[in-house]
């Protein structure tokens, strides 16, 4: 493990003087005396990579993170000469890079500097290993702030930490601890209101220091493989976020289904069990949607394979829980037992699938099932293989989604919790060892799970859960943040994380809801549920060990609140929709931490709780027991709260009320929050009306809704509905203007149009220029009008 630094250690190499350079359409290679060679891609305006070697050639370029989908092509690019330094310009940036020493900065078209080489890139030979330790270090500038890297549990403005990236099964971890389950070695620079990213594409163990060593320098660094990175430019955080999250992939539209609640224990069984569960759902009309088998529904602990005590009939079990509205999703891990009984093992022995030691045996590991095997998921003929091994489970038993858990990869009862690092992998053709495969497994496992449970899904959608993750991994699946802790600092953790999460383009997060380990009280259970609700992925989840966490394990007071803000969500459904459609589509993140929303304003640059989700929402959670409310800050703008429909002008710190029952929420004015009835699962009603709460601003604001069949892939065939609305208020007039694309017809046919904040009272209502008639005292009541939807413009005029 390197925990010296460039500053304590003297054994570091830097390039020495570029001696050429060529220029190759949208590559420029520079060649040192020391047989360094950088090689600089512009893929677009503003996303250049570059890729060092010091061997005077470069290996294979492979990477498992890049999407092959991405966008690329430029408008300009000009590479120059000057005394000192090469230039390369295009179209949003100009790096330079210093002819003495290789050294780089990059600077806006303004010449303002956005970033620049400290020591720059400098390498240590590996001895033991061959190949380097490549390191890189970046000057800081005074008030620079730092964001992104995935899942860790630490503020989110990472300035004076350092970080360790290497997927490790981190029970019970605890705030500030590393390193954890994901890898996503990218990060979001902030100062002098612009923003840049880097993304580090190595998969080997690596770190990241961001001023904890020295106060103005940030630095990364891996045990092996190339200093290759991509530098993404802003200005705003969203051009770098899109980009990044363009750049390594976007999921498709997971089934509608999947953005409901889903229950978890480790574990339900036998199937009576499950059943009661699955009824006092109904019962107690707390919405869900997918019920969890955990470990134990398995024969011994093997995968593929069915307890036939506790659960004789799979399949009739999974179609009379898909009658009430509940989907099936079972636990997959890696481990393969070792018996040889077991078709599977068998077939992955004969076929040669498991992971081997350098010297030849297959590893072997101790997980759940005693001593097992490890497909190579690196290999594609292993995840061609482990893709068809879903076709019982899903075609025949109708289960709809699977759940990869333990494919950090973990090991149980070795000191460093995982494969010995000189296993081989066939890393798609580039065969390396445990050392740089190892953060790359889970992601691995998950795309092949994913290929399969895709393809015997079709014509659904499938749904796929992972624990382990590097960068890209999106493209495959969603993810939960681990074993997490039943304690209020984890509340505080699994904020961040999700947070932290989105805007590393792995949007489609949440955290065990409750906390996995030890037992919430009722009213940690009440808090987290109403931060969990306002995250992608919404699960609880527990170990079990220490009794049950479905909300009636706690007290009526509880459960009011759990099914009050479940149904919530269940609401909101066709709003948390559209924003995964702007995530796929756009790939705009779908929680937006509050230095994302307004990184000008420098209040926002430390707060951590706060967040919007998706556009328009502000959500703050309680983190503390016994409140009455709390502190939080409101970011610029005009809001509303949403409890009250009060208007505040953000900008400031507030302190908000909030009963046991509530968080602070509040909407953006001008906003046109879609909502569905409540339904106890997706699809259970049928309904003939849209609800849209039109929060009054003076001004114009835009809203969009997208909605399609809420499952199959009709909507890539332009069978979705969207719907763009324009606000325009003013002093006494409200207009509404409605824009559709897309050949999906939806089910309603009218809007329930809430007014909320309207300043004046309602004296006259066009509907496309025509007057409507309209009863004002029902109106005055409610403050809703019920209308065919098909319009193109609502026009509400005051006395
Ligand atoms: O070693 O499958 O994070 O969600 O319930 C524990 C049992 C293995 C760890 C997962 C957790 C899951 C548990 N697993």
């Amino acid at each position: 493990m390197i925990t010296n630094t460039e500053l304590e250690y003297k054994g570091d190499l830097y390039p020495t003087k570029i001696v050429s350079f060529e220029h190759e359409v949208d590559s420029v290679f520079f060649h040192t005396d020391n047989s360094v060679i950088l090689k600089v891609t512009v893929l677009r305006d503003s996303l250049i990579r570059f890729r060092f070697t010091t061997k005077g050639y470069f290996s294979n370029d492979f990477s498992y993170a890049i999407d092959k989908s991405h966008s690329h092509g430029y408008n300009f690019l000009e590479v120059s000469e000057v005394e000192d330094y090469y230039q390369i310009k295009t179209s949003k940036v100009q790096c330079r890079i210093q002819k003495i020493d290789m050294r780089l900065s990059i600077f806006d078209l303004e010449d303002h500097l956005i970033l620049e080489d400290e020591l720059g890139f400098h390498w240590e030979e590996s001895y033991e290993y061959g190949g380097n330790i490549v390191k890189m270090s970046k000057s800081s500038k005074d008030g620079e702030c730092f964001y992104g890297l995935g899942d860790k549990a630490t503020q989110l403005n990472l300035k004076g930490k350092r970080l360790e990236n290497f997927a490790t099964d981190q029970y019970a971890f605890q705030k500030d601890q590393e390193p954890l389950y994901k890898v996503v070695p990218f990060y979001i620079g902030l100062h002098n209101k612009k923003t840049y990213g880097i993304f580090f594409d190595n998969t080997f163990r690596t770190y990241f220091d961001f001023c904890h060593e020295r106060r103005n320098v940030s630095s990364y660094w891996a045990e092996g493989g190339e200093m290759n990175y991509y530098f993404i430019y802003g200005p705003q955080m969203q051009d770098v976020v899109t980009t990044f999250t363009d750049l390594t992939g976007k999921p498709e539209l997971p089934p509608l289904w999947a953005l409901g609640y889903h229950q978890c224990k480790w574990s339900y069984y036998p199937e009576s069990n499950l059943k009661e569960v699955a009824a006092k759902f109904r019962e107690l009309k707390i919405p869900c949607d997918a019920l969890y088998l955990d470990i134990d529904y398995m024969e011994g602990f093997r995968c593929f394979t069915w307890n036939k005590e506790y659960f004789p009939d799979p399949k009739r079990m999974v179609a009379e829980l898909a009658e009430d509205g509940f989907k099936t999703v079972v636990i997959i891990d890696p481990g393969i037992k070792i018996d040889k009984e077991y078709s599977i093992y068998k077939e992955a022995l004969e076929k040669d699938y498991f992971c081997k030691r350098a010297d030849g045996p297959y590893m072997k590991g101790k997980v759940w099932p005693g001593e097992c095997n490890f497909p190579d998921y690196t290999n594609p003929a292993v995840r061609e293989w482990w893709a068809g091994l879903f076709k019982e489970l899903v075609s025949d038993i109708g289960v709809k989604g699977v759940w990869n858990d333990m494919n950090e990869p973990a090991v149980m009862e070795v000191p460093n919790k995982t494969f010995p690092m000189d296993v081989r992998h066939d890393y798609d053709g580039n065969p390396c060892s445990h050392r740089k495969a190892h953060n790359i497994y889970g992601t691995q496992m998950a795309r092949a799970t994913y290929h399969g449970v895709k393809r015997f899904a079709y014509p659904k959608r499938p749904f796929v859960i992972t624990r382990s993750a590097y960068a890209g991994a999106q493209r495959y699946s969603s993810s939960w943040t681990g074993d997490n802790v039943a304690s209020w600092e984890h509340l505080w953790v699994a904020n961040i994380q999700v947070q932290r999460m989105s805007i590393s383009g792995m949007g489609f997060t949440g955290s065990d809801i409750g906390g996995f380990a030890e037992q919430p009280s009722g009213e940690l259970y009440a808090r987290w549920i109403q931060l969990g609700v306002f995250h992608p992925f919404c699960r609880t989840h527990s170990s079990g060990d220490h009794g049950n966490q479905e909300p009636w394990a706690f007290d009526e007071e509880v459960i009011d609140i759990t099914r009050k803000f479940v149904s919530l969500r269940y609401q909101l459904l066709p709003y948390l929709y559209t924003m995964f459609w702007q995530y796929i589509e756009e790939a705009i993140p779908m929680l937006k931490p509050l230095v994302y929303y307004d990184q000008e304003d420098i209040q926002t640059h430390y707060r951590n709780d706060e967040f919007i989700f998706g556009n328009q929402i502000l959500v703050c959670p309680i983190l503390e027991p016994n409140s009455l409310g709390r502190r939080m800050y409101i970011p610029r703008g005009h809001w509303y709260n949403y409890w009250t429909n009060q208007e505040v002008k953000g900008g400031k710190e507030i302190w908000v009320d909030t009963k046991f029952d509530q968080i602070p929420l509040f909407v953006k004015s001008g906003s046109i929050i879609p909502k569905y009835p409540i339904q106890q699962y997706v699809g259970e009603l049928e309904f003939d009306e849209l609800t849209l709460d039109v929060y009054y601003k003076s001004g114009k604001e835009k809203s969009v809704v997208y909605e399609d069949a809420q499952d199959g892939y009709d909507y890539k065939k332009g069978r979705y509905s969207f719907l763009s609305f324009q606000i325009i208020g003013k002093e006494k007039e409200l207009i509404i203007q409605v824009h559709k694309e897309g050949k999906y017809d939806t089910n309603y046919s009218k809007y329930k149009i809430n007014f909320i904040g309207l300043p004046f009272k309602v004296k006259n209502i066009e509907i496309d220029n025509e007057k409507i008639l309209f009863d004002k005292r029902t109106f005055e009541n409610g403050n809703y009008l019920i209308i065919d939807k098909e319009f193109t413009e609502l026009h509400i005029i005051g006395e």
